[in-house]
Parts: C-alpha cells; structure tokens; sequence
C-alpha cells in the first residue's frame, strides 16, 4: 500500500496544471457539445448528461456505433430534468490520438450523437466521423461495466477533489468515486499497485 500512497501523490502533483473539459451531453437535442474537444495529454473530459438516459462509450473511426474493445463505458445515465449528478471522467494519456465516441441508446448514434477527443482538422475529422455514424448499420452497447476506462462520479467535484480525481486513466479500469465533501475513492488504490507491478 505504501507504493500506491506514492504513487497517487505523484500523481497528484503532475495533474495540478491539467484541464478538465465538460462535454455537455444531450442537452435538448441528440448531441455531445462540443463534439470535438481539444485536450492535451494529462488532461481530462468530464460528460454531463442531460435528459433522456444517454451514455458515452468509446469506438472507432471505423466503426462509430460500436464499441471499440476495451474502450471506456459510463453505463446508462437517466436524468428526468437538467443535468444528473452523476458524471463520466476519462483522462487523455496520448494527445495525439483522436478518441471517438457515440450514445448508445435507441437510435441515438445514427441520429449523430457522436463525438471526439482531438479529431485531426482534415482527414477523420469529427464532422466525417458524426457523418459516418449517421449512416452506421449497427448500433452496439459495451458488455464492459459502468464506469470501465473512466471515473463515474456523482456529485461536484470540489476545487481541491479535482486534482486527485484526474487520476483516473483510461486503460480499462473501473472506478467508481462519490465526491460528497471528500473523495471516496474505489478501486483506485488497487490500480495504483496494479500499474507499479
Ligand atoms: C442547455 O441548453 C439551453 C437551451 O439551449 C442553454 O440555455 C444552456 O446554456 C445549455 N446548458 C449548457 C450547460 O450548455
Ligand atoms: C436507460 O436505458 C437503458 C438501456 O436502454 C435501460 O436499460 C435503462 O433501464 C434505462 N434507465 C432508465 C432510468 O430509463
Ligand atoms: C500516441 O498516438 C500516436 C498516434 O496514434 C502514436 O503514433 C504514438 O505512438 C502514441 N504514443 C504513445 C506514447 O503511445
Ligand atoms: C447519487 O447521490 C445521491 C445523493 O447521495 C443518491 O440519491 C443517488 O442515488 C446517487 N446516484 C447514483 C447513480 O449513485
Ligand atoms: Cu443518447
């Protein structure tokens, strides 16, 4: 345990200069806004969803309705009106490679509610990606658990919660954080020795 203390206070202070990204999810209309969002590496992408019952799961350029393996998951998250407390929050460990990701419900993705995490300006653009999902012939939701390859939090994260909670990496574990006056964290610690192994 003495390894994963330092480990998490390693990370503590790389991430102080880390941004967090809100994707707004759904709100009024089957769309991630922005649905290109510009991070840099450490940085991290917090979805908010509004009303219906949305989710995130990462996919592929190839195929924008499906998961990609081993991509994050937040699970199904209803709101009846304005934003859910609870909120999804991956980490962007390689600036360079765009992440794509679409909503699993009903007909959501090839209605286009898609999006991505530094699309290129030309080439696989975010816009060709929303285009391509819009003519998807599969829509497909992850058999991975809520929360896989992100953080699931619920509640607001507070100023000082920020630093720790960015913590989160999105190889594929599954945490799952209730900020509520302090952080909880679950699972995190086991990630931590996991990683040093
Ligand atoms: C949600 O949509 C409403 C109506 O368009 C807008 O006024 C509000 O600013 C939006 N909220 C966010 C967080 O984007
Ligand atoms: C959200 O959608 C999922 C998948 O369609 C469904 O299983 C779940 O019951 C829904 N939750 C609510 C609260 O509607
Ligand atoms: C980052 O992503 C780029 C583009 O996919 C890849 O070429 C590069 O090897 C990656 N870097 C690391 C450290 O994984
Ligand atoms: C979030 O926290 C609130 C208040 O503690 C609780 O009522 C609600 O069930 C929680 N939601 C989830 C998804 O854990
Ligand atoms: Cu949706």
């Amino acid at each position: 345990m003495r390894f994963s203390v330092a480990a998490a206070a390693t990370a503590l202070v790389g991430s102080a200069i880390a941004a967090d990204h809100l994707v707004v999810v759904g709100n009024g209309s089957l769309t991630f806004e922005p649905n290109n969002v510009q991070a840099a590496e450490g940085d991290t992408v917090t979805f908010k969803f509004w009303p219906k019952n949305h989710s995130v799961a990462q996919s592929t350029f190839a195929n924008p309705c499906e998961p990609m393996s081993n991509g994050f998951w937040s699970g199904y998250v209803p709101s009846t009106s304005g934003a859910a407390t609870e909120t999804f929050m991956v980490e962007v460990t390689n600036a360079s490679a765009p992440i794509w990701f679409y909503c699993t419900q009903g007909q959501h993705c090839t209605s286009g509610m898609a999006g991505a995490i530094n699309a290129p300006s030309s080439g696989n653009t975010a816009d060709a990606f929303i285009e391509a999902a819009k003519q998807a012939d599969n829509i497909a939701e992850p058999a991975s658990t809520a929360g896989t390859g992100g953080m699931l939090m619920n509640g607001t994260m507070s100023s000082t919660a920020s630093g720790s909670a960015s913590t989160a990496s999105s190889t594929g574990a599954a945490s799952s954080v209730n900020v509520n006056g302090g952080v909880v964290f679950t699972g995190m610690m086991g990630m931590f020795a996991y990683l040093l192994m």
